[in-house]
């Protein structure tokens, strides 16, 4: 797909959640790359780029995958700026980082005022059946926390449990973020602002 900065609308997204919850492995995943069982921390940033085609609109999608280590705070707060949404991810047999998922929401909230559309993940779901740990997280519990954007905040939000070891609900959840984004941003406002953002992504 040849991309046409005229015609054609760029995104930008960013993955956010502790570390180790799988932020890099749904992007990998995303991007048809293998799933790799090592966990290689991120440092600092990590970029992709896909061109998707969304009904009828071309759009290229630019994903930020950002370290989960709380250290790298004063990296991620540059990359914040100008995301179209936000894709918060923990793991459901993690319940701290379910937990901290408020932390990432205040972080979040810092820098990017207003909040764009959201995505909450809970990823790892091929672990819970098999999981030791008791206090797993439940998709109930998942969606309420999601449902907080849209109920306090009118945010439009979308909830999924995900699995980037298996694949299940990743390009799905991708598609319904790109559809939230281009009925967030309509094409009279994006085009205006299209040239200016393709340089600061
Ligand atoms: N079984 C299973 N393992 C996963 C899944 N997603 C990630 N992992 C594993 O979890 C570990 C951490 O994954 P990463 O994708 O590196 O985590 P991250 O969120 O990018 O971590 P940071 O870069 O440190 O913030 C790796 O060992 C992955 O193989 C999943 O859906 N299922
Ligand atoms: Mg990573």
């Amino acid at each position: 797909m040849s991309f046409s900065p005229t015609r054609d609308r760029q995104f930008k997204t960013v993955l956010i959640g502790d570390t180790g919850v799988g932020k890099t492995s749904i992007r990998r995943s995303y991007m048809g790359k293998s799933f790799s069982s090592s966990h290689i921390a991120t440092l600092g940033v990590d970029f992709a780029q896909k061109n998707v085609k969304h009904k009828e609109a071309n759009v290229r999608l630019a994903i930020w995958d950002l370290a989960g280590q709380h250290s790298f705070e004063s990296v991620r707060k540059h990359y914040y700026q100008g995301c179209h949404s936000i894709i918060f991810v923990y793991s459901v047999i993690d319940s701290t980082s379910f937990i901290n998922s408020s932390r990432w929401f205040v972080e979040v909230s810092k820098y990017l005022k207003p909040l764009p559309c959201v995505a909450v993940l809970g990823n790892k779901i091929d672990l819970r059946s098999t999981s030791t740990a008791t206090d797993v997280v439940s998709a109930k519990e998942g969606e309420e926390f999601s449902k907080r954007f849209d109920n306090k905040l009118g945010i439009p939000v979308v909830f999924r449990e995900t699995s980037a070891l298996t694949g299940e609900n990743i390009q799905e959840i991708f598609d319904e973020i790109v559809g939230m984004m281009l009925d967030e941003n309509p094409l009279k406002y994006q085009q205006s602002n299209n040239l200016r953002r393709m340089h600061k992504l």
